[in-house]
């Protein structure tokens, strides 16, 4: 009997996955790897049942001999640990990521010996759709909430992206980079204020009034599944904070981080070079528990934000609230700087690390991004935001489109710069 080995990345079995182990057997002996859930988010397949549910559905399976749990997206751990004469794949390979798959079973078939032998993906309306209507689930609030706490579970770094929009939640829903034979994807979402500010042309002043920062939430909603952290700023009064945490956990925001400023808030890019009040610990702390106390789900996250650093307060006060904020019941501390090296965030991460091992840290390198996201973790951080980037590479381009067209009468010289129509449009989905 030859050893015949395939992966499964599903969290439902339908007449497809049935055809696919009925042919997959005829080679021989058939064992099925269950891809682990860290290996599932980084595919961008999002687990929605456990890893022992996902192996006893598979196990349960007539034709299954052996069900084993794969870490990895790529093969080499099968290889060592099962030798499989054949490897069973589905032929799906047109995207990057499929290819990087297929580059590394035949590398290894190479080493190891054994084959790799596609079957033809079954293409059946009934079961695409049942195959939507699972990503969908995805996309549900009561789902989505709890996402970014299962993911902090799953995962040393979340790395989140700024979006301001429908379509720059696609891009972060999308996007995926294959790298040496890594495949790589943003984990969640982060609706700034500045950008949500900068797209309608106002400044960052919480001018931008709540309903229509929750209209952004729900265009990014309608199109993604990843989960949403959001930009609060201060939060407002107390006493209109409460009703923000129940607006937000209700259309399904993971987390929401607010600052510990007050009065007028200004950008913290600025620092100190225009007026900006720190809150008080006291009233900073009874706004994160009051919020905390009107929290309905067990799911959502207060995550409190330290602007010492920004207004130049000293390390040892950015901890001292840190210890405040966290025993006051926040879930999270997002500590930052506007500095352009990383010394006084790393400094603040070691120091916070001594004394609360747990607790995430949540952190925003855009004045020190020469960081990378493995220094980070080493440090401790948890979640790290790219808090503009987005917008600010889509202004020039826009910019220099309009000014093209001027100089030019005409759109023509333009034309290679811009993305094509066709393509574009292939990033809607449509129902
Ligand atoms: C935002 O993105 O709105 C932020 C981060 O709050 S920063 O602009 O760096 O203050
Ligand atoms: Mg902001």
């Amino acid at each position: 009997m030859k050893k015949v080995y395939t992966c499964f990345c599903t969290d439902i079995i339908h007449e497809g996955h049935l055809h696919f182990i009925n042919e997959a057997r005829k080679y021989g002996e058939l064992t099925v790897g269950v891809l682990a859930d860290a290996a599932m988010v980084k595919y961008n397949r999002f687990p929605s049942i456990s890893i022992d549910e996902r192996v006893e559905l598979v196990r349960g399976i007539e034709g299954v001999s052996d069900v084993i749990v794969q870490n990895d997206i790529m093969y080499d751990e099968i290889f060592e640990k099962l030798h499989p004469d054949i490897v069973i794949h589905g032929d799906n390979w047109s995207d990057p990521s499929m290819q990087a798959i297929k580059n590394n079973i035949i590398s290894l078939t190479q080493k190891y010996g054994g084959e790799l032998i596609d079957i033809p993906y079954t293409h059946d309306p009934k079961l695409s759709k049942l195959d939507k209507q699972m990503r969908e689930k995805l996309a549900m609030p009561e789902f989505r909430r709890g996402r970014l706490r299962k993911v902090l579970k799953m995962m040393p770094l979340i790395k989140a992206i700024e979006v301001h929009s429908g379509l720059t939640g696609l891009i972060a829903e999308k996007t995926m980079v294959v790298e040496d034979e890594k495949i790589d994807q943003f984990d969640a979402m982060w609706i700034s204020s500045l950008c949500d500010s900068t797209e309608k042309g106002k400044p960052d002043i919480e001018l931008v009034d709540m309903t229509s920062r929750f209209r952004t939430i729900e265009d990014v909603m309608e199109v993604t599944t990843k989960p949403i952290i959001f930009d609060g700023d201060t939060g407002g009064l107390t006493e209109h904070f409460v009703y923000t945490v129940r607006s937000l956990e209700r259309m399904g925001v993971s987390a929401v981080i607010i600052e510990d400023k007050t009065g007028l808030k200004k950008n913290s890019l600025f620092g100190t070079e225009v007026e900006q009040t720190q809150d008080s610990i006291e009233n900073f702390s009874a706004k994160i528990a009051a919020g905390k106390q009107a929290q309905l789900s067990d799911d959502f996250m207060i995550i409190a934000r330290i602007e010492s650093l920004i207004l130049e307060r000293g390390m040892d006060d950015a901890l001292a609230r840190a210890k405040a904020f966290t025993s006051a019941g926040a879930d999270g501390i997002m500590i930052h700087s506007r500095k352009k090296d990383p010394d006084e965030i790393l400094e603040f991460c070691d120091r916070f690390r001594e004394i609360d091992p747990n607790t995430p840290i949540i952190v925003v390198p855009s004045s020190f991004n020469t960081i990378t996201e493995e220094e980070l973790s080493k440090h401790g951080v948890n979640i790290c935001i790219y808090a503009n980037q987005l917008l600010r590479a889509a202004f020039p381009a826009m910019k220099n489109a309009a000014e093209s067209i001027l100089r030019n009468h005409r759109a023509a010289e333009i034309d290679g710069e811009l993305m094509p129509i066709k393509q574009i449009i292939t990033l809607i989905d449509e129902l």
